[in-house]
């Protein structure tokens, strides 16, 4: 079996170019046309393929060397049997890459430290004429690759070059993949591809001392579904004011029975009564939409979420059949699931099956918030902290002290429409303001 020189054959006008890929090592077999190298002008890139099968002996060249017709590439022992005779000495036509480079600008900096402002429009935008962020563009990238790409099911497009002229290396495509594969499937999600800048990768420690810790995992999960419902869902958030003066003196006056059959009565348990009245009032918020989105589940029966606060992030249990259950009930049911969940006991099933969630930030101040929608639910209520606030009153014509809880309500503009989302809220500061009602 003979060792034969391959040589690179004619490449056309080019007698110096760049080799800034060598796919072959010494004792590897390569196959009739399997690329050996790839050559870099600045014009075009091709990959030079093996003109026949065989084993490679030696490599005589190396990424960075300069290559023209005739350079030596390797030697390689020819396959028995196979068609070396005839084709070794006669070098194979290289294989030039898809597309030119010469019309393709080259991408500025693969990943840019500071993010840049947003263009005003009609302004050409300096970041999303990089290559990765701009679809439809010719990727810098060599036959390999882009065959490498082809067979793993890769969009060059939206791969980040690292290599000179910001080229798209092998690495990279990998990368990619690897970073599609275990990012939570934000894309699937939406209707559309999010098309998002990378966040900067910025080392901060050049700006002063930090340190580094590791998310508690209640976060990492709780933020994964947070950012998904914030991309998926349409926010819109409706604020209102309820009149609940006369709720909380009636609160205050059950405070003795509610010690008593051990319960701390907050306002929380009767914000879920109202949530109860209001949902049956307007089934549209006790629903959730099909995963195709084209039709609207809805609920019969009540569990409402609470948002609780604990050491290690956000979690949310769920009171069922609060249309069941008195305030008493209720706010046990707020202690007992609030405990657990601080004392990490929360049962899975505890925290499914929720209609609505409350997310209740009263007891620690602020005058309103958005909250996130607990999706597949289409809206939450957020309560913020009470205070005594001066309200006109017609029949006195005098301002009067009243105390005043703001409600925040966000609910998903897919499933429910402005004037309703205002009518819920009305809703509730009507319910709120009057006991009976709400105890009815
Ligand atoms: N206005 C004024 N005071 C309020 C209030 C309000 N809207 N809501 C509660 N308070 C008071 C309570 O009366 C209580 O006062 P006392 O200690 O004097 O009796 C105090 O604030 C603390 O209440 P609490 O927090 O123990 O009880 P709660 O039923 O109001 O809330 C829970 C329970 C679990 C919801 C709460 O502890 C919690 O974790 N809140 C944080 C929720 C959160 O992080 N939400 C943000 C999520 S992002 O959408």
């Amino acid at each position: 079996m003979a060792i034969k020189e391959v040589l690179v054959p004619d490449i056309g006008n080019f007698d110096s170019v760049d080799v800034i890929e060598v796919h072959i090592k010494a004792g590897e077999s390569v196959n009739q046309d399997d690329s050996l190298i790839t050559l870099e002008s600045d014009k075009a890139s091709m990959d030079i393929p093996s003109p026949f099968s065989g084993t490679v002996k030696e490599v005589k060249i190396k990424v960075g060397d300069k290559a023209a017709q005739g350079t030596l590439v390797a030697l390689i022992e020819a396959a028995e049997g196979g068609s070396a005779a005839a084709e070794a000495l006669k070098p194979a036509a290289p294989v030039p890459a898809p597309v030119a480079m010469a019309d393709i600008p080259p991408p500025s900096r693969p990943v840019p430290e500071v993010p840049k402002p947003i263009a005003p429009q009609g302004t050409p935008n300096p970041v999303a004429a990089r290559a990765e962020f701009a679809p439809g563009k010719n990727p810098h990238a060599s036959p390999s690759v882009r065959k490498f790409a082809r067979e793993l099911g890769a969009d060059l497009t939206r791969v980040t070059g690292s290599g000179p002229k910001g080229r798209i290396t092998k690495e990279d495509v990998q990368a990619w993949v690897k970073g599609v594969l275990t990012k939570p499937r934000v894309e699937a999600a939406a209707t559309g591809r999010m098309n998002m800048l990378a966040m900067p990768n910025i080392d901060f420690s050049q700006f002063g001392p930090v340190e580094t810790q590791a998310l508690p995992r209640i976060k990492k999960i709780s933020g994964a579904n947070l950012h998904r419902n914030w991309v998926t869902a349409p926010h819109v958030t409706q604020f209102d004011n309820a009149d609940i003066t006369d709720l909380e003196d009636f609160r205050k006056s059950m405070q003795d029975e509610a010690n008593k059959r051990g319960v701390k009565l907050t306002m929380l348990a009767f914000l879920m009564k109202a949530a109860v009245n209001a949902l049956k009032a307007y089934p549209n918020f006790n629903a959730s939409l099909s995963p195709a989105g084209d039709e609207l589940i809805l609920k019969q029966y009540y569990n409402i979420g609470f948002a609780c606060d604990t050491p290690d992030g956000l979690v949310v249990p769920v009171i069922r059949d609060v249309n069941q259950k008195d305030v008493m009930d209720i706010a046990r049911d707020l202690a007992d699931l609030s405990a657990k969940a601080r004392e990490r006991k929360l049962k899975i099933e505890e925290m499914q099956g929720g209609c609505f969630t409350i997310s209740s930030l009263g007891g620690i101040g602020g005058t309103m918030f958005t909250p996130i929608i607990n999706c597949p639910e289409v809206a939450i209520l957020g309560v913020s902290r009470s205070s005594i606030e001066p309200v006109w009153d017609a029949k006195s014509k005098a301002f009067e002290p009243r105390l005043m809880l703001p409600l925040s309500l966000s609910y998903d503009h897919r499933v429910i429409d402005g004037a309703d989302g205002a009518r819920f809220t009305s809703h509730l500061r009507v319910m709120l303001s009057d006991v009976r009602r709400l105890l009815l």
